[in-house]
């Protein structure tokens, strides 16, 4: 019998921890479910597709089973590298799952990206589960027939299909069960009161990065990143994070600044915000635009937040 860290697993149950990859086309939500399963933020979300870079692992407990789940980048067919690093990280986090959460929008149902990427998680042969999202924007009436669609190819494709919306929280409990029950015993891979192993500058970074998107939307490419620079606690207990958004082109920095720096001052002031519920500190937060030219085709772009597994 697998022995728990301590502090560990409830009641000195036997424990269970393992691996669930998260996979899906862009934008289906399956960084929000991240965040609705494990109940705080660990992965940023906008209505952009492919916002989701790297893996970025999500960690919940239900009684003595620890999950731990792995955001990936939507699985798009690759144009750039960072495409390809992309699409190397979603599938990467197949290799070690225990579990595969295939995640669709409940809107496009069976279109030809799910059914692209449910052919490959079949032809794995991994216990994998769907999770139908976004039912809140669904006639109810059309949920019956969308559950025929995604089973189609016979009750041996998924173990089970879950309906559920990741922004109002309905089928979330029962995926949280259904996944728990199913990780293998050993001992618990995290300490108990943590949700994701992204270190705190990063997140930072992301949390800016989110901002960008939610308020400039395609005005700026989504190879638009944000690099943590310096992070300092003050004698105050304070934060005082300095961050680099890096945009591709010269023409794109006065977008990014807006007028009279307006448009920076929105994304620092709503960034700093949320860093000041995560973090519970005050924050100052500092932040410059520059541009870094073949940022798409560059291999540095993205290996600086690459996180190792752990
Ligand atoms: N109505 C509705 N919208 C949702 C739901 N889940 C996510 N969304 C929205 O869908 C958009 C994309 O959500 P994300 O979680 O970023 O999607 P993703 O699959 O992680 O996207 P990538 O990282 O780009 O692959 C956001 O605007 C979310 O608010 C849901 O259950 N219902
Ligand atoms: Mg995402």
């Amino acid at each position: 019998m697998a022995t728990a860290p301590s502090g560990a697993g409830a009641g000195g149950a036997e424990t269970a921890c393992g691996f669930v990859a998260i996979v899906g086309a862009p934008n289906v939500g399956k960084s929000t479910l991240v965040n609705a399963l494990v109940g705080r933020k660990v992965s940023i979300v906008s209505p952009r597709a492919q916002t989701t870079r790297t893996r970025v692992r999500g960690i919940f407990a239900v009684g003595a089973a620890q999950v731990v789940l792995v955001d990936t980048p939507g699985v798009m067919t690759p144009k750039r590298m960072l495409d390809r690093a992309m699409l190397a990280a979603a599938w990467g986090s197949l290799d070690d799952a225990d579990r595969v959460l295939v995640v669709i929008d409940a809107a496009k149902g069976r279109d030809g990206p799910a059914e692209r990427l449910i052919s490959r998680v079949m032809a794995r042969r991994q216990p994998a589960c769907l999770a139908v999202n976004k039912v809140d924007i669904v006639d109810k009436r059309r949920l019956l027939p969308l559950i025929a669609q995604v089973t189609a190819r016979g009750p041996a494709v998924f173990e089970r299909v879950f309906l559920v919306s990741a922004r109002t929280g309905d089928g979330i409990e029962d995926l949280r069960q259904y996944l728990a029950t199913g990780m293998p015993a050993g001992p618990w891979l995290f300490p108990e009161d943590m949700s994701t192993d992204t270190p705190e500058a990063l997140r930072a970074a992301e949390v800016t990065r989110e901002q960008v998107f939610l308020q400039l939307r395609d005005e700026v490419p989504r190879s638009t990143a944000v690099v943590p620079v310096a992070w300092q606690r003050q004698a105050d207990g304070a934060l005082r994070i300095e961050q680099t958004v890096y945009v591709e082109r010269m023409s794109q920095r006065p977008i990014v600044i807006g007028e009279d720096g307006q448009r920076l001052r929105q994304i620092g002031e709503r960034a700093r915000g949320e860093l000041e519920r995560l973090f519970g500190c005050r924050v100052h937060l500092f932040l410059t635009v520059a541009v870094r030219r073949q940022w798409p085709d560059g291999r540095e772009a993205y290996t600086w937040h690459h996180l190792d597994k752990p």
